[in-house]
């Protein structure tokens, strides 16, 4: 056999290399794509029939994925495009240097915005539709790129000169700007706050699949809406990002579009400076059924890639890692041709008609309108699954030596005269060298064609975006029928809040008016709740229908999924549900519809794990009723450390416009959720509920008369003591499952100790705490006036003895209102980590039972000096409390 120099070896490896791909473009001339993938499959077949050991790649190669042949020309006028993007571009940048002119900088990125650009500027000209048209988008904005997106809006018309100065100068005269999207800083204008990264992204797999819910139960027409998600390759990081990412897939819900600006940058630095963060996001994407369009380089490297015969140029593109790319973006050209094409002859013969200075300027895609146009376009057209385009972008695209491309650019926001000349002139914006410095905002005149292109442009696609209105019609009245059965009480019979909430929710959806706009969400716990019963009564909502036949057919709750069923069953995602109450909850605002959403779960997994979705969902002025169930330390017994919570009320008292309350009786539960309705359906307001439920069963009793109002304010007197002029007196606060507990220890303080108390029902520490405080603030601020009396000091205002209060949450919660009492309270309450126990041995342990308020109350009696010290020990020794019994709020 004749021996091969290896040198040889590689020319015979070339040539059959290349006879194959001959064979193969002579089948694609003759067959089509179609007969190519074919005999590829078969290849691939045959080969691993032949032990052929292929590796598995969800990936295909680092080049566009719409080919030069695909692509269609693009309407409209490219060059005004381009100049009304540079004016953007510039005001964008203006706006963010003279933010931080002064010596105090406030902020603001430039970057974000500069790499993308293109992808907003072909969107607003080509893609995004408004509300006014019938198939208006839902777009999530990246919160970095918010500078942009205010500086359209300039151009537009919409905001003025003074409101681009008072960038996040938010409480300026004549109007400011938020520094990211905010629907309730400025609600006529941002629809969905997307800044905590991660949450635009699952929030908008959420709204997509909502919007397929409203049409398919009829409340909403249907359309080819588009929800529309921008967010940075480094945010996808972020756990919610990708998390939901099968969903969409699943549901095949081809009306969702994300788009990836894959700077290959985060804030730091590379998002992946030693591998490709677009390929793995395509093996992602892909590997979860999404169609994926990678638009990676402009139109400049066509006619290169059309002479790469050998495939040298594709292979070259696909083994450069990202740090390394970014490199490349840095350097001139000189550099790019020695460390980029120099590696193999034939690729520097490919190049050799280019000079440095052209090297240097060949576009990646995502800054090249025409392919971000097809992209965008191959995404609408897209059929029975989500698209993610991944445009691949420079960070800080233009800003040259002000930090184009370096790892310094997310943080850049100030720009020196030369860096402003430069960008100036690279942009072509008609601004002289003497103004330059002082960064004026420019808009052209009014009738200019480039205003004009604009706004017939947005004219065309149904108005400005992004746009934010109340687009529903409030609901009239909240039918009282549907609540009255609950102010009787159950007559002895034992009920949980729980069994009680799931009744009432149940009616409201038998409701002939009320019924249909209400949406029941679960995360994979309606058997916990008791709300199988719904199952079957609503359906679950899937879009598919059902296509097998259920386990439980044959019983009367079984398992019914159906194209118009009413709950959203989400699985085992407190994240997922919760975008899908926000979603539900701002359908007035982005559908005019007044869906009203009731997300029932876990009450640990709401706040504590999900707590930033629900800070966006107030917000985004989120409507509706979060059901934190099996709540209270104490009364979930059993589930231990990580399921019993005391903390929920006291993180949601942090939540501005969330309304929380923590009830003990059917009656409670009732007056809530009416006066709820009420007030965020009939008076349309921005706020939302937090109820805790819990699934301790004991008998409702009836509603005291007159109670509604303190339900409503916090608290109401449940019981008067028997004898009001007994000597020895107190005041016992109850909450949710731990009242019953307060009731028995006022029996027994009166039966066995003659000690007479009021019990108090205190529904929400938090609604006494924050009309409290605005009291007080209004009487610091109005010194010379009559004093306003916070409603709790009115309760209490000649209410003798001493205060003890118990609760299933932590002592903080009690503590809150303790300033406007006519003396210090005893708090009793949960602070320290659950344990899996009894309900009866937890109450003991936190200290929260009939007894402990038994021995809080005297106790406290007996330091006032009213009885002796010796009737409290001995009636700890009655209810065997220990005295040196470790604290539970740190064992
Ligand atoms: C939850 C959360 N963590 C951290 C940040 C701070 N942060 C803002 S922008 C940014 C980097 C963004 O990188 P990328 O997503 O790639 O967007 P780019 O600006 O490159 O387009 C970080 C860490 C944030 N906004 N939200
Ligand atoms: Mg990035």
């Amino acid at each position: 056999m004749r021996y091969i120099a290896p040198k040889d070896a590689a020319d015979l490896d070339a040539i059959e290399t290349r006879e194959w791909l001959d064979s193969l473009d002579y089948v694609l001339q003759s067959g089509g794509p179609a007969k190519v993938a074919r005999l590829l499959r078969e290849l691939t077949i045959h080969a691993r029939q032949n032990g052929v050991k292929l590796p598995f790649t969800a990936n295909t190669p680092y080049i566009n994925t719409i080919s030069a042949d695909e692509q269609v020309l693009m309407p409209g006028s490219p060059d005004l495009e381009r100049r009304i993007k540079s004016l953007v571009r510039w005001n964008a940048a203006a706006m963010v240097v003279r933010a931080n002119k002064a010596e105090e900088g406030i902020g603001g990125h430039i970057s974000t915005y500069a790499s993308a650009a293109t992808l907003y500027e072909v969107g607003f000209n080509h893609f995004f539709r408004g509300h006014e048209h019938r198939d208006g988008d839902v777009i999530f904005f990246q919160g970095h790129a918010a500078p942009g997106i205010y500086a359209r809006a300039y151009l537009e018309g919409r905001i003025d000169e003074t409101h681009l100065e008072n960038f996040r100068r938010e409480t300026k005269a004549g109007g400011g700007l938020s520094s990211y999207p905010h629907p309730w800083l400025m609600p006529d204008f941002w629809e969905y706050p997307t800044v905590s990264m991660g949450l635009g992204p699952i929030m908008a797999i959420y709204q997509a699949r909502f919007m397929r819910y409203l049409e398919d139960r009829g409340l909403k027409p249907q359309s080819n809406s588009k929800v529309w998600a921008f967010l940075g390759d480094g945010e996808t990081d972020e756990p919610e990002a990708l998390g939901a990412m099968t969903l969409p897939a699943r549901e095949k819900l081809d009306n969702l579009i994300f788009v990836i600006n894959c700077n290959l940058q985060r804030l730091d630095g590379p998002v992946r400076g030693n591998g490709q963060i677009i390929q793995e996001l395509e093996a992602a994407f892909r590997g979860a059924g999404w169609n994926v369009i990678k638009v990676l380089w402009g139109r400049e490297w066509d006619q290169l890639l059309a002479k790469d015969r050998d495939g040298v140029l594709v292979k070259r593109m696909g083994e450069i890692v990202d740090g390394q790319y970014q490199k490349y973006a840095v350097s001139d050209g000189a550099y790019v041709r020695e460390h980029f094409w120099g590696v193999d002859p034939r690729l520097l013969e490919m190049v050799k008609h280019l000079s440095d200075d052209q090297l240097k300027k060949m576009t990646l895609g995502g800054h090249d309108p025409v392919k971000v146009y097809n992209a965008y376009k191959a995404a609408m057209e897209h059929k029975g699954a989500p698209t993610v385009v991944l445009a691949r972008t420079i960070k800080g695209y233009g800003l040259g030596e002000a930090g184009e491309g370096k790892n310094i650019t997310h943080q850049q926001k100030k720009m020196n005269e030369d860096e402003l000349r430069a960008f100036r002139t690279r942009f072509g914006i008609p601004i002289s060298d003497a103004e330059v410095g002082k960064t004026p905002f420019y808009r052209p005149a009014e009738d200019s064609i480039e205003i004009k292109y604009l706004r017939e442009r947005r004219k065309a696609l149904g108005g400005y975006v992004p746009t934010r209105k109340n687009r529903s019609e409030p609901l009239k009245t909240v039918p009282n029928e549907l609540f009255e059965e609950f102010y009787k009480g159950t007559e002895g019979r034992k009920a949980s809040t729980t069994m009680v909430f799931v009744r009432l929710l149940s009616k409201l959806l038998r409701d002939k008016d009320l019924g249909r706009l209400v949406v029941p969400i679960v995360p994979d716990e309606a058997r916990t709740f008791g709300m199988e019963a719904l199952f079957r009564a609503v359906g679950i909502y899937s879009h598919a229908g059902q296509t097998y036949e259920p386990v439980d057919m044959d019983t009367l709750l079984y398992y019914k999924e159906a194209s118009d069923g009413q709950i959203l069953e989400e699985g085992i995602t407190e994240a997922g549900s919760m975008s899908s109450f926000v979603a539900a909850g701002t359908a007035y605002a982005t559908h005019g519809v007044n869906t009203i959403p009731f997300f029932i779960y876990y009450s640990m997994f709401g706040f504590q794990r999900i707590g930033d979705l629900i800070w966006a969902a107030g917000d985004a002025r989120t409507r509706g009723f979060l059901l934190g169930g099996t709540s209270g330390r104490t009364t979930l017994a059993g589930e231990g450390l990580q399921h019993q919570d005391g903390n929920s009320q006291l993180f949601a008292l942090a939540y501005p416009n969330c309304v929380s309350y923590d009830p003990a009786f059917a009656y409670e539960i009732a007056v809530i959720i009416q006066d709820g309705i009420r007030r965020m359906y009939v008076d349309q307001e921005s706020v939302f509920y937090y109820l805790t439920v819990m699934n301790e069963q004991y008998a409702m009793p009836e509603m005291p008369k007159g109670a509604q109002e303190g339900i409503l304010k916090g608290m109401y007197k449940f019981r008067n003591a028997s004898k009001p002029d007994a000597p020895l007196r107190a005041q016992l606060f109850g909450s949710g499952a731990i009242l019953p507990e307060v009731i028995k220890a006022q029996e027994i303080l009166e039966s066995r100790y003659n000690v007479s108390a009021d019990v108090w029902s205190v529904t929400s520490y938090t609604e006494l705490y924050r009309e409290g405080h605005a009291a007080e603030r209004w009487n610091m601020l109005h010194p010379g006036d009559k004093p306003r009396v916070p409603y709790v000091a009115q309760c209490l205002k000649n209410a003798p003895g001493v205060l003890i209060a118990a609760s299933d949450y932590v002592k903080a919660m009690p503590d809150a209102i303790d300033r406007w009492l006519p003396r210090p309270l005893v708090a009793l309450g949960t602070d320290g980590f659950g344990r899996s126990e009894t309900r009866a041995s937890l109450r003991e342990f936190f200290e929260v039972d009939y007894r402990y308020v038994v021995v809080a109350t005297l106790s406290a009696l007996a330091r006032d000096g009213t009885i002796d010290a010796s009737v409290a020990a001995a009636a700890m020794k009655a209810h065997n409390v220990n005295p040196d019994k470790a604290n539970p709020a740190v064992s």
